[in-house]
């Protein structure tokens, strides 16, 4: 899962804090006291007390943009989501047995789904520290989604809510629309929607210098 380059990407020694310009224009809130509202039969908040109740675990791994880039071996710390679903969402949101994908919502406006076998895998995390630091506003802060397999967009920084959803929510409403995949395997390099994944491998990677200096520029106005 980590370590290894997958085909088509650029290995970036540092890790830069990416988006939709639109979306990196903004400085998502960070509240206090966070917590995460869970959209099912029933809506509910979980608090950091809650989440306090699930066993905490570390992690590294990959993370690959779909614009060519890829940090190895980045250090997370969290919860597992498929513990979080488990434990605290389904018994609070008693989801209809219909459920086959998880939306994930940003603060920031931003959201992307995983259909519920890929969000329940494996490394896929809840997290809320990086490099063993808690998470800075630039990574997402105060918890984000980690989905080593799927491309950067599937990782839902500023994550507010999670609601389970019996189709696949369009992406066409913030989340990226044909830029969003909806499995976004990085292995089968499906980067984006309608064109092949090689095609958008040789484009993007022809943007991404470009792209990773406008992100660059963003992110220090904004966090400035
Ligand atoms: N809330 C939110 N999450 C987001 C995005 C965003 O714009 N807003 N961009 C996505 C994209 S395209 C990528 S590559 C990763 C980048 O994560 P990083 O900023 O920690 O490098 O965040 C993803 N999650
Ligand atoms: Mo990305």
């Amino acid at each position: 899962m980590s370590g290894r380059l997958p085909k088509g990407q650029h290995a970036l020694d540092h890790f830069p804090r990416m988006g939709l310009p639109k979306r990196l224009a903004r400085r998502a809130p960070v509240p206090d006291e966070p917590s995460l509202r869970v959209v099912g039969a029933v809506t509910s908040e979980l608090s950091l007390a809650d989440l306090a109740t699930v066993p905490r675990r570390d992690q590294v791994s990959g993370f690959h943009c779909a614009l060519t880039w890829s940090r190895l071996d980045v250090h997370w710390g969290g919860w597992a989501l498929r513990d979080v679903y488990e434990q605290l969402i389904v018994p609070r949101a008693r989801p209809a047995d219909d459920v086959r994908y998880l939306k994930f919502v940003a603060a920031d406006g931003f959201y992307a789904s995983l259909a519920l076998e890929f969000a329940l895998a494996d490394g896929v995390l809840l997290a809320d520290t990086l490099d063993g630091e808690p998470l800075p506003l630039e990574h997402g802060a105060p918890w984000r989604i980690v989905a080593p397999a799927h491309y950067g967009y599937k990782n839902v920084k500023h994550l507010r809510a999670i609601e389970l959803c019996a189709r696949y929510p369009s992406p066409f409403n913030g989340g990226g629309g044909l830029l969003q995949h909806r499995d976004a395997l990085v292995e089968r390099e499906q980067r984006a929607q309608v064109l092949p994944g090689v095609v958008y491998r040789y484009l993007n990677a022809a943007a991404r210098p470009a792209g990773l200096r406008a992100a660059g520029r963003i992110t220090r106005k904004v966090l400035r």
